[in-house]
């Protein structure tokens, strides 16, 4: 079976030596050198790679997307019809992105932008300290990626709230779904984390109305994709200061233009999509299993669901 590599140029050696080192056997192809279109039968690629230029290779029996979100397959031309497509669960990419939400909500929760302005300022002040039981954390989103985050802190004692799509029990988490959920978690939000996909639901979800029914003081942490969020609404209420900060580490577009207002915002934390990056030798196991399965017309593993759009 011969693959077609495609990636960012300065991780397309690593996901190579990654693949070889699970099946040395693999032929893999690094685009735009596929050689014989034919020969072609699986694709592993990310989201530079233009979904018009698969439907190339007649033969193709799997795509493998390197990442956890999917909304750029969703977008048209899409991937040739027919061909499956899977995405990444992967360990590492889970841990990575616990880490980063827990950086944040613990850089909220224990002041560290109010004792950073009292460092700049060289004043020596103790703030009340903060409760955490008393800080509540609303995740728009339990999936692999925000229930992993919702278990940590729990085990920290904050208490966790989740919304869903589907109506869902999560031991110790608050649970909601629908549109109705969704006003009753964000009443009771002080942090609120998006680890949503994109899709045409969720886009622009953080906007003024919902932002509107947090409590004043709230907290936004959005790792999830840019177009979750109404940049200007997010703004205004930061500067009402209806939202008392925000930790913003993907935009639309991205890279976040040079003349944004949330790169110079005092409220704001700008990270440059990089919560949570894809590790090839923690992730190229999954997909060498699907790269096996594909071959031997065996169900394949983290399937794309395009009815749900993720
Ligand atoms: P999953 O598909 O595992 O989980 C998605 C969650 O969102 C599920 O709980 C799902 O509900 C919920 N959801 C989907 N649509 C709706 C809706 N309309 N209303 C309410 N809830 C909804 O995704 P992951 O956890 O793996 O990843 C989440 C996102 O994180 C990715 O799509 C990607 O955009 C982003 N990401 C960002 C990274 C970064 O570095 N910044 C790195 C990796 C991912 P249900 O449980 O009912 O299905
Ligand atoms: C992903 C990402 O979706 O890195 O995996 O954003």
């Amino acid at each position: 079976m011969s693959i077609l590599l495609s990636t960012k140029a300065n991780a397309m050696h690593a996901w190579r030596d990654a693949l070889l080192a699970e099946d040395s056997s693999l032929d893999i192809r690094l685009f735009p050198d596929a050689g014989d279109p034919a020969a072609i039968e699986a694709a592993v690629c990310w989201t530079q790679h233009d979904m018009a230029e698969l439907r190339r290779y007649p033969n193709l029996k799997l795509i493998v997307s390197m990442g956890a979100g999917v909304d750029h397959l969703m977008r048209p031309p899409g991937p040739p019809p027919g061909v499956p497509v899977a995405r990444l669960k992967d360990v590492r990419l889970t841990t990575g992105m616990t880490e980063w939400v827990l950086l944040n909500v613990l850089r909220f929760h224990r002041q560290d932008m109010e004792y950073r302005a009292q460092q700049a300022a060289r004043i020596w002040d103790e703030l009340p300290a903060p409760e955490t039981t008393k800080r509540r954390i609303g995740m728009l989103g339990l999936g692999e990626l925000g229930s992993a985050a919702a278990r940590v802190l729990l085990s920290l004692g904050f208490p966790v709230m989740g919304w869903t799509r589907n109506p869902r029990a999560m031991p110790s988490v608050q649970c909601y779904s629908g549109t109705d959920g969704l006003a009753a978690m964000l009443g009771r939000t002080d942090i609120l984390v998006c680890l949503l996909p994109l899709t045409p639901e969720t886009r622009g979800i953080i906007n003024g109305a919902s932002l509107g029914m947090l409590p004043r003081g709230a907290y936004v942490i959005n790792a999830a994709r840019g177009g979750h969020v109404v940049a200007e609404d997010l703004l205004a209420a930061l500067d009402s200061g209806h939202v008392a900060a925000a930790a913003l580490d993907v935009f639309e577009p991205e890279p976040l233009p040079a003349d944004h207002p949330f790169w110079g915002h005092p409220r704001v934390l700008v990270w440059p999509h990089a919560a949570s990056i894809t590790i090839p030798s923690s992730a190229a196991p999954q997909v060498v299993e699907n790269l096996r399965r594909a071959r031997e017309g065996r169900p394949l593993i983290n399937l794309v669901d395009f009815t749900s759009g993720y």
